[in-house]
């Protein structure tokens, strides 16, 4: 998709304009060190590219950009729980529609900051007041805080990820270092697995690494690079990739497009809506992911 050549509707700064992508409202970053595309709705990095670099980032050539559901690719945020434990799947945050809290930038570097906090609409799924305040750190390489406060008189439980579709030459020809051998394996009820240490993929996968690197490394062969995804305050590293057959099942994907991307996610894995992470009245919690390549 043609993001950086759409036209502008609104200049924020030498570096910064407002656009319109498929009427979300988005915002386009053309930094003299990386460019990179922000959807207010789900707060949700779709594009990020460091200056003289391929795109970081996958982004569905069908992802579905009308608001109705969340985007296919990108980083989508998923709290206040990750995964189908409770429905919609993957909580609200990658659905709503975020604000815009801030922008600060000079040669050396750009951030921008969304907001997001409870509404009649989240109340009815989750019934809890917070603060959600997302942090996107544009350099030669990308950090993206979730920070989390729970501002409601009665304390909460949440699990959350930085869901990353990585953009990748070609999933058959790379390795993944750095994920540890002890994963959850969702394509197996969750059974509890070791494997190799180094990771190769030749069908579709869907794991939560238990004890992964505080790096994790990809050698993207046809691309001729290295991607490091360094993430803070997670408890698991999620590997996914639905293969051909499961592409083939997905509206949004294009079956021909599965082996562009891989998803290695930032997670704060919980296996229930119980088992989360607690947040007492005027606590807070910050998970983050930070994607360079070299
Ligand atoms: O993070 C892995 C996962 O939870 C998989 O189980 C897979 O379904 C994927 O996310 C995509 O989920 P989505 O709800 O975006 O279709």
């Amino acid at each position: 998709m043609q993001i950086y050549h759409l036209p502008s509707i609104e200049n924020i700064s030498s570096s910064v304009d407002l656009i319109e992508v498929s009427g979300l409202r988005t915002i386009r970053i053309q930094h003299p060190l990386a460019r990179a595309v922000i959807s207010l709705h789900g707060g949700q990095l779709l594009s990020f590219q460091p200056k003289e670099k391929n795109e970081l980032l996958w982004l569905s050539s069908d992802a579905i950009l009308d608001g109705s559901t969340p985007i296919r690719g990108g980083i989508p945020v998923c709290f206040p729980w990750f995964g189908r434990i409770a429905s919609p799947a993957h909580g609200f945050a990658r659905t709503e529609t975020w604000e815009v809290a801030g922008i600060q930038e000079d040669e050396s570097k750009l951030t921008i900051e969304l907001v997001l906090a409870a509404t009649d609409s989240t109340l009815s799924i989750w019934p809890y007041h917070f603060e959600a305040k997302l942090t996107f750190e544009i350099e030669q390489d990308i950090k993206v805080r979730l920070f989390v406060k729970n501002v409601d008189y009665k304390p909460f439980q949440f699990s959350a990820a930085l869901h990353s579709y990585l953009n990748v030459g070609d999933i058959q020809n790379f390795k993944v270092y750095g994920l540890g051998s002890t994963y959850l394996d969702s394509l197996a009820n969750g059974e509890k697995r070791v494997g190799k240490e180094i990771l190769s993929i030749d069908q579709a996968i869907d794991r939560v690494y238990l004890q992964p690197a505080p790096t994790v490394t990809i050698e993207d062969h046809d691309r001729e690079r290295v991607i490091s995804i360094t993430n803070n305050n997670h408890n698991s590293a999620v590997v996914w990739n639905p293969w051909l057959i499961g592409a083939e099942s997905t509206p949004d994907i294009n079956s021909a497009q599965f082996t562009q991307f891989v998803c290695i996610e930032s997670c704060l894995y919980a296996s229930s809506l119980e088992q989360g992470k607690t947040l007492a009245p005027g606590e807070s919690y910050e998970l983050s992911t930070k994607i360079a390549s070299s």
